[in-house]
């Protein structure tokens, strides 16, 4: 019997990269942009790593045609990016700025030409700042400013973008903003965290509604969610019950409103008094039909049940003798177990698309330029072969992911770390803007062109 070298990938498989807005472009307040809640916090002392600022960032605004030439040098088929919704529209309400629209219709027009399908994302955690003065993810009249937005992008860009994504990681936008603050805008409360979570995803159903309206039948719609396997650290009742729940607050709070109309019970009991009362029919409208579902996966979540730590009663634990990035476990068999699980459970959720991409997989270690110029990543080749692997498994039992985006193309600004974590594909020296493919990215490029994961490590 002779077996395959190669593990291929479904016919027509996309191949891509992501980025947003605030993480590359830089260009903070050129050409009317107005300010988000990213770079007023940035500006508060000890927020981020060695003060750092995305205020140059990886000067994509500036250097994209360059940016755009290495995309087609890797083949990306497919390219997801985010829009500064200050560009377009300064304080996130009313006036618009021509000159931001122009900007993304020439990286749309772009991409086109080089045959790269572009990925519009609407919101990847960059609010307007004078939206956040009034109240932000807190109050429900941002999520008609969300959906006013949604409109003017559409109205712009709608004849030429078929892909649109309207948010990057609600989990994210309402805890690590809201609860733990260590996101814009800062805020710890979890009052204030469980209604952006409930306002964050009725933007979500008004933006798909509002596009809906204006695209053209072929578009394709859907949201983009941070999901974790989660697996209790032993065998006991309380570990269990308490895995449950932080699998019920990260995941199921977000994957039942969408695809399912309601929110779990056993999630909305935790929170009783703190879980804002929705509406009549804001369900219906958060869980509005999508064509796709995007899934974030890095790491799994091993949880022990501990009294003290609330609201959840978890700690999370790092397991010995796996390999661990700059950030999280490396576990590339969470990323099978947490497909074929969502699938066992949602394929049959009313309101579950048909669609499964993964929008983002990537791993911060460090990097650095060899002597003769070359960048030799070896650890992100390891952890993409190992992840493609096990992603490669999920598809074979029936899992229906039709891509994969790699987070991210290039280096950029991890947030909070600042500079410190590189994620791309693509090196940036932060002094003089040299970009460099890295060894990964040949890699890629590699994967990409065969349609399929050489297995030999
Ligand atoms: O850099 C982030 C991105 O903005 C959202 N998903 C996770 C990435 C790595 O932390």
């Amino acid at each position: 019997m002779t077996t395959s070298r190669f593990l291929r990938f479904p016919a027509g498989f996309t191949w891509g990269a992501t980025t947003s807005a605030y993480q590359i472009e830089g260009a903070w307040n050129e050409d009317g942009k107005g300010l988000s809640i990213w770079d007023a916090f940035v500006r508060q002392p000890g927020r981020i790593e060695r003060g750092e600022t995305g205020n140059v960032a990886a000067d994509h605004y500036h250097r994209w045609p360059q940016d755009l030439a290495l995309m087609s040098e890797l083949g990306l088929g497919a390219y997801c990016f985010s829009i500064a919704w200050t560009r377009v529209q300064p304080d996130g309400y009313g006036k618009v700025n021509p000159a931001g629209l122009d900007f993304y219709q020439r990286l749309v027009d772009g991409l086109l030409e080089r045959g790269i399908q572009p990925w519009l994302m609407l919101y990847h955690w960059d609010l307007p700042l004078a939206l956040q003065e009034r109240g932000g993810w807190a109050e429900r009249d941002t999520t008609f400013r969300f959906a006013d937005y949604a409109q003017i992008i559409a109205r712009h860009l709608g004849d030429r973008v078929r892909y649109w994504v309207t948010h990057n990681e609600p989990a994210v936008i309402a805890f690590l903003g809201h609860f733990t603050g260590e996101h814009a805008p800062g805020i710890q409360d979890p009052v204030i965290a469980l209604r952006a979570v409930h306002h964050v995803l009725l933007s979500h159903g008004y933006g798909v509604q509002a596009l809906r309206a204006i695209l053209p039948a072929s578009a394709q719609l859907g949201i983009i969610l941070n999901l974790y396997p989660v697996y209790p650290a032993s065998s006991s009742p309380e570990d269990q019950q308490a895995a449950q729940l932080f699998d019920g607050v990260q995941n199921r709070l977000f994957l039942d409103a969408l695809l399912r109309g309601q929110y779990p019970l056993d999630v909305l009991q935790h929170f009783t008094g703190l879980f804002p009362e929705a509406h009549d029919g804001d369900l219906e409208i958060i869980s509005e039909p999508m064509d796709f579902l995007g899934i974030n996966y890095y790491t799994r979540a091993v949880v022990r049940y501990d009294p003290k730590s609330l609201p959840l009663q978890a700690e999370l634990l790092f397991p010995e003798g796996n390999e661990y990035s700059q950030m999280w476990e490396i576990y590339p068999q969470g990323l099978y177990d947490l497909l074929t699980r969502l699938h066992l459970d949602y394929r049959d959720a009313p309101f579950c698309p048909l669609d499964w991409y993964i929008t983002e997989n990537g791993v911060p270690v460090p990097d650095g330029v060899d002597f003769d110029g070359r960048v030799r990543d070896e650890r992100r080749i390891r952890f993409l072969r190992r992840h493609l692997k096990a992603l490669h498994r999920a598809i074979q039992a029936g899992v229906p992911i039709r891509g994969y985006f790699h987070w991210s193309l290039m280096d950029n600004f991890e947030w909070a770390y600042g500079y410190r974590m590189r994620f791309g594909l693509i090196y940036v020296d932060w002094e003089t803007q040299q970009r460099i493919i890295k060894d990964s990215g040949r890699f890629y490029a590699e994967v990409i062109r065969r349609n399929a994961l050489e297995t030999a490590e």
